[in-house]
């Protein structure tokens, strides 16, 4: 007999599992609601996935329009639009942090608008990750960095000299424009070269580490995700230049109780002691890692590390010509 009843509450467990399963099952998908970084951002700010299962989630804006990106994925960026649900799917083939943002200009802290998928897998390879190279080769990226020489003119890559040279990406990144020019003096051959030849020289051999295709990308990042702030032409005078000194650090001690953090103006690119004398690694490192404290956005989130090379191949392009 007390078997028996066992038995009967083991099958009406079971069957209540099996109309349970169907139900949760059904559950529709997580609503991610977006909404201006000053009312607190994407709600929820953390998703969690799973390796290689499809991840739902429906999106709307309590606001104004934003847009829904992953970084570092393949995904198409999305408009959320107040009023109105979008449902997303991915798939995470590694587990990891991944960051999603919004792609919509909606504001000053725009780009504060980020939360985190949480992908879990069973094959997490455990390994130290890489530091990035501006830590390997000891870069003060925050301290300030002016070219001791100028070029007269416009650096020209059609115009420089032919000459057979080695020219590694290694001895291209970690050295900046000026340091190589200073460098190429004491070569063994290019003795008799001008200071504009030498400059000329620089900018072929800065050439030759990026591609037209590798530039246009870059460049499109720079028009969607830095112009606003660094200006169309990189002299620092973005549509939020002067915010960022003065409402963005008042918006920043709201938003995150640091007030000994200060906006900065973006540096004037169009000075070329000031682009000249930055070495790649020092300018992907602060793509890489955002200033910190200056309202410069980290990056290395968003975008992969192949991606933030071409936006410091365009950046040279403010200074140097290339073919
Ligand atoms: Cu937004």
């Amino acid at each position: 007999m007390r078997a028996e009843t066992l038995a009967r509450l083991l099958v009406l467990g079971l069957a209540a599992a099996a109309v349970g399963f169907p139900l949760a099952a059904r559950q529709r998908p997580p609503l991610l609601h977006a909404r201006l970084a000053e009312q607190g951002g994407w709600a929820p700010d953390v998703l969690r996935a799973e390796a290689g299962q499809p991840l739902t989630v429906r999106l709307t804006s309590d606001d104004v329009l934003h847009g829904f990106g992953v970084g570092r994925t393949d995904f198409e960026a999305v408009l959320v639009e107040p009023g109105k649900v979008t449902e997303v799917t991915l798939t995470f083939d590694q587990p990891g942090i991944y960051t999603y943002y919004c792609t919509v200009w909606c504001g000053l802290n725009h780009w504060r608008m980020r939360g985190v998928i949480e992908v879990r897998g069973s094959d997490v390879q455990a390994g130290a990750p890489t530091p990035p190279l501006y830590a390997q080769l000891g870069i003060d990226i925050d301290a300030p960095h002016p070219a001791e020489t100028t070029p007269a003119e416009r650096p020209n890559a059609l115009a420089a000299p032919v000459v057979a040279l080695e020219f590694s990406f290694d001895q291209y990144a970690a050295a900046s424009p000026a340091q190589l020019w200073s460098s190429l003096g004491n070569q063994p051959g290019l003795e008799n070269l001008t200071d504009a030849q030498r400059w000329d020289l620089v900018a072929a051999l800065w050439a030759r580490q990026t591609s037209p295709a590798a530039l246009a990308e870059g460049e499109t990042i720079f028009r969607q995700d830095c112009a606003a702030c660094h200006g169309p032409q990189g002299a620092g005078d973005g549509l939020y230049a002067d915010d960022l000194a003065s409402a963005g650090q008042a918006a920043m001690q709201g938003l995150a109780g640091a007030p000994d953090m200060l906006m900065q103006s973006p540096p004037d690119w169009q000075d070329p002691a000031i682009l000249l004398g930055a070495s790649p690694a020092l300018l992907q490192g602060k793509l890489l890692r955002g200033g910190m404290g200056t309202g410069m956005p980290m990056w290395g989130a968003i975008y992969t590390d192949e991606q933030l090379w071409h936006v410091v191949a365009y950046l040279y392009t403010l200074q140097m010509d290339y073919p």
